[in-house]
């Protein structure tokens, strides 16, 4: 089914939205949407834009916004949304209100100029990939500025206020029977395995770091779902400074068997950049192609798959993963030399390439032997419920 295509190439559909790059979440707000920007023209820089299917969004032309309102409303409540749209026509006092109501961390998610076109903004772009594969007109569809995985039915949380992933798999579900759910960012991914927690039409899983106060202090290995649920949720939790072999290794040896177990009819990746070495506010020692590695894997297994972005708060290494995933959604290991004319090029400085070293200063790596071959002994244990 996969490749009916009469190239044979995998069909890649990149899909973007001019305006989204624009948005500040404040001056010293980790999360910089401005990230964007250096992605895509790094993608554009090496050329992949003429490979691939483009789908520009935008909500001003020909958009239905009814229409993806009420995508929106299969997951979020009423009450939430309607404190979105209208939070630059409140007043401050009837904002705050809901703010405290619902127990919000405005300094993780401000309120800023724009917020609910933003959020319009990627949601709509993650659901024009999402349609791509349900109409099998894309083998891979990209969306970047997706994969905010932290926001709830009712209220944001980490930075995320829409919850695309889980509105796109909502969507997927009329579709496809079994949507498989693989999260790499190393924050858990709270917001969809919760939407997920009780169904077994959606398996969900996060490797992130746990323990010591880390946001978002859930995703131990005892969640595992509930009801029909049950036995449909995975988490790996890790320690600091776990590098690329002992990562895609633990990686492969449990989605392999995972995939034969659960037979997804399609996988939704989330790519969070955040797991790679010197990100601003995580802590793990991957590398660009260490993080590829495992994009590059859930693609072998020739599943129609949607790959969104997520975290990553060291802008240019961001771009990196990102521009290099493109090139692994179409068939191309891209050449460590950055483009010649790259707009921003100084962000990339001093080594000017795409898959820099990760140098001395990084933190130690404190998962030991034990402790990883504990935790992938007790994850397959999980997998075998599967079969009943
Ligand atoms: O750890 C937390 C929550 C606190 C309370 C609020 N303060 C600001 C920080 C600690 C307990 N929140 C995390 C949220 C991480 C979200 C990750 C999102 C994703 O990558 O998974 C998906 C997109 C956190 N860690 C670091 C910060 N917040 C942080 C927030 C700031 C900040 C510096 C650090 C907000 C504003 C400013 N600086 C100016
Ligand atoms: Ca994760
Ligand atoms: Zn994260």
């Amino acid at each position: 089914e996969l490749n009916n295509n009469l190239t044979n190439k995998t069909r890649v559909s990149y899909h973007r939205n001019a305006d989204t790059a624009n948005y500040h979440y404040g001056p010293f707000h980790p999360m910089k949407p401005f990230r964007l920007r250096l992605t895509d023209n790094l993608v554009t820089g090496y050329g992949l834009h003429n490979i691939m299917d483009l789908y520009e969004v935008d909500l001003e032309q020909n958009y239905n916004i009814n229409m993806l309102e009420d995508k929106i409303l299969k997951f979020h409540s009423k009450e939430y949304l309607n404190f979105l749209k209208n939070l630059n026509d409140n007043s401050d006092q009837e904002n705050k209100k809901y703010l405290i109501k619902n127990d919000i961390d405005d300094n993780d998610c401000p309120i800023f100029h724009g917020l609910y076109k933003y959020c319009l903004n990627y949601t709509s772009t993650t659901l024009s990939a999402v349609e791509c594969i349900k109409q099998k007109k894309s083998d891979i569809a990209i969306n970047w500025s997706g994969g905010l995985h932290h926001a709830k039915k009712f209220k944001p949380s980490g930075f995320c206020y829409l919850n695309d992933i889980v509105v796109g798999i909502l969507d997927l579900l009329k579709t496809h029977a079994r949507v498989l759910y693989i999260d790499i960012d190393i924050h858990h991914g709270d917001g969809v395995q919760e939407a997920f927690y009780l169904t077994d039409r959606v398996f969900t899983i996060s490797f992130h770091k746990y323990g010591g106060y880390f946001f978002p202090m859930t995703g131990a290995l005892q969640e595992t779902g509930v009801a029909k649920g049950k036995n449909y949720c995975l988490n790996v939790p890790l320690m600091d400074g776990i590098k690329d072999y002992e990562y895609t290794q633990l990686f492969k040896s449990i989605i392999t068997p995972l995939v034969e177990s659960y037979n997804p009819e399609c996988v939704v990746l989330q790519c969070g950049t955040d797991s790679l070495g010197y990100d601003r506010l995580g802590t793990f020692n991957l590398t660009v192609k260490g993080h590829g590695e495992c994009v590059k894997y859930v693609k072998s297994l020739g599943i129609p798959l949607v790959l969104v972005g997520g975290g990553g708060y060291t802008p240019p290494n961001v771009s990196r993963a990102w521009c290099y995933e493109t090139g692994i959604a179409n068939d191309l290991i891209l050449r460590e030399k950055l483009p010649d004319n790259l707009p921003f090029k100084d962000y990339y400085s001093p080594d000017y390439s795409l898959y820099p070293e990760l140098g001395d200063s990084i933190l130690t790596d404190m998962n030991s032997k034990t402790f990883l071959n504990d935790t992938r002994i007790r994850l397959l244990e999980q997998i075998r419920y599967l079969q009943g």
